[in-house]
């Protein structure tokens, strides 16, 4: 080996050297903000646990990874937040289950009107091995291109409307209901006898001030944070539907990602899902005491059977090809 070779190869180890000692930390260092986006404002608990759980990550990787919060539908509605995780263009969107059902089948079971025979019954499937099989099922679905990060909770879904109190099947007849939009909704809410409409979350407040729709049905801190008191004061306990909600985060965005980063944000959306729990109750607490100062009927509904009568033909055609699922779900105690 001559002299001038041995200056090479020692430049190149000094160049590889280098490499190792400045470009790779350099690159690792790299900050990178997360963009994430809800439909509901600051301070309501599912995006209140987003913007602790950004914290948390800025901590841990000393400000690499952070999370920036566009709430309030300030990227769109839920099938917009959703089309934009899918494309990459936000990292984050914490989105009900609503919505997912036509993408993920299976999803849809948790769609089924009075699926869950209470909160502790919901918790108690999100939080086991059923809940883990769905955000799996979700994440590794070729079409929908996002990655099921965490549950969180969000209460029973109740009818209210502008007309008059709903207490029986019959008060829903004629009233124009907007529904997420998925078929299972507008089928539930027709099967219960009133005119399910399905739409965004984002035209709502427009369709009840211009009379497209007479009412919606949604969860007590829905209803107060967004005041659909002003336009829909009856509100009826029909507690029709319980729909767990989901952080999903962009697939594109995290194959982007290092194995670690990947494990670090499934840590902390698991600890999310703990503390939105918390956040939840008490913004319930918070907004039911809202809806009665602004002087809201809470109507109670004596008799719920005739109500699950009612849906079975929405069982019958949404839950054939899952009967499994449904049973296996039926049998958490
Ligand atoms: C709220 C959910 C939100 C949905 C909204 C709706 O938190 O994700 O977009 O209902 O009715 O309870 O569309």
């Amino acid at each position: 080996m001559d002299r001038r070779n041995v200056m090479t190869i020692g430049a190149a180890a000094a160049v590889l050297a280098m490499a190792g000692t400045f470009s790779a930390p350099a690159i690792a260092q790299q900050k990178l903000v997360l963009k994430a986006t809800d439909v509901h404002p600051l301070g309501y608990p599912t995006v209140e646990a987003v913007v602790r759980m950004g914290k948390k990550l800025e901590a841990a990787t000393n400000g690499r990874l952070s999370i920036q919060m566009y709430p309030s539908m300030q990227l769109g509605g839920e099938k917009e937040m959703i089309e934009q995780a899918q494309i990459g263009a936000l990292a984050f969107a914490r989105i009900s289950v609503g919505p997912m059902g036509p993408i993920v089948p299976e999803l849809n079971v948790f769609n089924l009107p009075f699926m869950f025979r209470d909160t502790a019954h919901m918790e108690k499937v999100i939080d086991g091995p059923i809940g883990d099989e769905m955000l799996k099922k979700l994440s590794d679905h070729p079409k929908a291109n996002l990655i099921g990060i965490c549950w969180m909770n969000a209460g029973t879904r109740n009818v209210y409307n502008s007309k008059h109190p709903v207490r029986t099947l019959a008060d829903l007849k004629g009233l124009k209901i907007r529904m997420m939009g998925n078929p299972v909704f507008v089928d539930s809410m027709n099967a219960l006898g009133g005119n399910g409409v399905a739409m965004g979350f984002d035209q709502l407040i427009n369709a009840m001030q211009t009379g497209v729709v007479d009412g919606a049905e949604n969860n007590y801190p829905s209803y107060a944070s967004g005041q659909h008191y002003r336009y829909a004061k009856h509100f009826s306990q029909t507690e029709h539907l319980m729909i767990p909600e989901i952080l999903v985060f962009s697939k594109k965005t995290w194959e982007s990602l290092s194995a670690e980063d990947r494990a670090l944000i499934t840590k902390l959306g698991k600890e999310a899902q703990k503390e939105q729990r918390q956040l939840w109750y008490d913004a319930e607490k918070a907004a039911i005491k809202q809806m009665q100062d602004n002087g809201v009927q809470i109507v109670k509904i004596a008799d719920k059977k005739p109500f699950q009568e009612a849906v079975k033909p929405v069982w019958d055609k949404y839950g054939k090809d899952h009967a499994g699922l449904i049973k296996r779900i039926q049998d958490v105690k």
